[in-house]
């Protein structure tokens, strides 16, 4: 039976699988998407927890190339939620008339490279095609973590991950358990508290956390940031972490305390967790004794909030303030209601689930109707591990990444031609459209090149037989080398590297550290990517091979 075959098939239609499919349509090319969700949004597809919300602020929380539609899509708070998000992938989706390209409701379960026919065998839950490129958009964060908690089979409530939350879920009047006190459980705690008859939170480390400040954004800043749109993204695209204001370059301990502590202030009533890490002070994720002042700052703030000095110790972080900065819309003032309580997990473990709840070590059965993880990923790889993708010689990824995860600029690896991820690892750390973005237009500009060379008459005369030349776009592995051990360079400086978290792998239990991002900032990325491609692709090998 004859297979479909494409040019070129993306998975996931989040983000990056929207923009990526749009730029391949505009080539030309016979492009499909799949994804397993029943629609487009990709992580805002899964991720419907209540009070799910991204913490980049809405102006810069899209797509930076429709200047138009950014001018008159709706966005009336400063921050989005998740079903705003949502809303706004489809409206791009209907808008750029990309949905007869997508098929949901599919998986990939496996794409392997003919190295004689140069293509990629690609199998889904729907069946089998050929295409001459793979495209990976899986996102960044989308393999879940779960707790490794004994018993589970005995406990009789409901055990909810963050990442599949369930739609028209009722908390209401429901004695619930969180674990994990992340971006994702600081949302989630926040918006359910009210609701719930009883909130058990379950800690495992506390984080640092600032207020959001969200609000509706009112006409005149609308019309404001309508008015500078083009310079605004210049300046995010040239900035560090691409979040929409100016990074600071001075150092915290170079102005007095008192002065110290009014920038501390201003930037809490401002709002916006990476305007606090670096918006203030250009050192914080560098220098220990000045990220030092911004930890003394916020502990103090939660010993004024929190009331009751028990809650407000557990919730005190005394780690460096070196992850990803969380933001909120009143976290600690949660723990001020009496039906919200908060177990530190490093002093009192869980053990194991009970049939009506779960028991930590001091004994104690807390009776929970539900038990929500927001524990959150198996990040970057992750998403890739559980994928049988086979390059040349039938080796996968996974065996490939047996070290550690790399690839050359976030996107290529050797021996896997023609293949390219959206944010694989060791990609830009930034927020997140803008490096999709760049990816995206680096991507399309490899297959750009690799279908002109295609097309070349094979003896140069006009009559030559075009369309049949053997085109691999292949990552050296020298130029992998090199981009991994740049990535680690980069990063030793980094206070980051002193905490565990998603960002080096140290989340989930067993996984290797690495890490999995370069932190160089998105202008230094973008330039890189330039500077390869002007360099007539360096880095990888001759595409054209006959
Ligand atoms: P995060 O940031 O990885 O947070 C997960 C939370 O779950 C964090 O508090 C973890 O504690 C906790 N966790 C993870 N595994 C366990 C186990 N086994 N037991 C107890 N607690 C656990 O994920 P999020 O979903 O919150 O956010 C991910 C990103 O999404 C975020 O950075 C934003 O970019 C958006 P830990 O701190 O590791 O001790």
């Amino acid at each position: 039976m004859a297979i479909d075959t494409y040019d070129a098939f993306v998975v996931g239609a989040g983000f990056a699988g929207i923009y990526q499919l749009y730029k391949l349509t505009r080539l030309g090319l016979s492009v499909k998407l799949i994804d397993e969700a029943e629609g487009p949004g990709g992580t805002w597809y899964w991720n419907r927890y209540p009070g799910a919300m991204s913490d980049t602020e809405s102006f810069v929380y899209r797509f930076s190339w429709d200047i138009d539609d950014l001018r008159e899509y709706k966005w009336p708070r400063h921050y989005l939620q998740q079903a705003d998000v949502l809303a706004y992938l489809e409206h791009v989706v209907d808008r750029c008339m990309l949905r007869k390209y997508m098929q949901f409701n599919t998986k990939l379960l496996g794409a392997d490279y003919d190295d004689v026919n140069n293509v990629w065998r690609i199998e889904t839950s729907s069946g089998h095609c050929t295409a001459r490129y793979l495209i990976t958009a899986l996102g960044l964060l989308s393999q879940p973590n779960w707790p490794e908690i004994s018993k589970k089979e005995i406990y009789t409530g409901d055990r909810i991950h963050t990442a599949s939350f369930p739609r028209d879920y009722s908390l209401r009047n429901k004695k619930v358990g969180v674990i994990g006190c992340g971006s994702t459980g600081i949302q989630l705690i926040t918006a359910i508290a009210p609701d719930a008859a009883h909130l058990t939170c379950f800690q495992r480390r506390p984080q640092y956390s600032v207020p959001a400040n969200d609000r509706p954004v009112s006409k005149d800043y609308r019309d404001g940031v309508n008015a500078d749109y083009e310079k605004i993204w210049d300046q995010v695209k040239s900035s560090f972490v691409g979040m929409g204001f100016e990074e600071s370059k001075t150092p915290a301990l170079s102005v007095s305390e008192g002065e110290r502590e009014s920038l501390y202030q201003a930037a809490w009533e401002k709002g916006n967790g990476l305007r606090f890490m670096f918006g203030i002070f250009g050192d914080l994720t560098v220098d220990e004794a000045a990220n030092m002042t911004a930890c003394e700052f916020i502990r103090r703030k939660i010993d004024k909030i929190v009331t009751d000095p028990e809650k407000a110790r557990k919730l005190k972080p005394m780690e460096l303030f070196a992850r990803r900065p969380l933001c909120d819309t009143g976290y600690y003032e949660t723990f001020n209601r009496h039906n919200v309580d908060i177990v530190d997990l490093k002093a009192n473990p869980i053990v194991e689930f009970t049939p009506t709840g779960v028991k930590t070590l001091d004994g104690i059965n807390h009776q929970l109707d539900v038990v929500i993880c927001a524990t959150g990923f198996d990040a970057v790889d992750g998403s890739y591990n559980r994928l049988r993708i086979r390059g040349r010689n039938s080796k996968t990824l996974k065996d490939h990444w047996e070290t550690e995860p790399c690839s050359y600029l976030g996107c290529s690896v050797p021996g896997f031609p023609n293949f390219f991820m959206v944010n694989g690892p060791k990609s830009v750390f930034s927020n997140i459209p803008p490096a999709i973005e760049a990816h995206v237009d680096f991507i399309t500009g490899l297959i750009a090149r690799a279908e002109e060379l295609r097309k070349v008459p094979i003896n140069g005369t006009s009559h030559g037989y075009a369309g049949k030349r053997r085109v691999e776009v292949e990552a050296t592995d020298h130029a992998e080398a090199d981009w991994s051990s740049h990535c680690d360079l980069v990063s030793s400086s980094n206070l980051f590297r002193k905490t565990d978290s998603w960002i080096f792998g140290t989340n989930v239990e067993g996984k290797k550290k690495s890490i999995l991002f370069f932190l160089g900032g998105l202008g230094p990325f973008r330039k890189k990517l330039q500077e390869v491609e002007e360099a007539d692709y360096e880095g990888y090998k001759p595409f054209l091979k006959q």
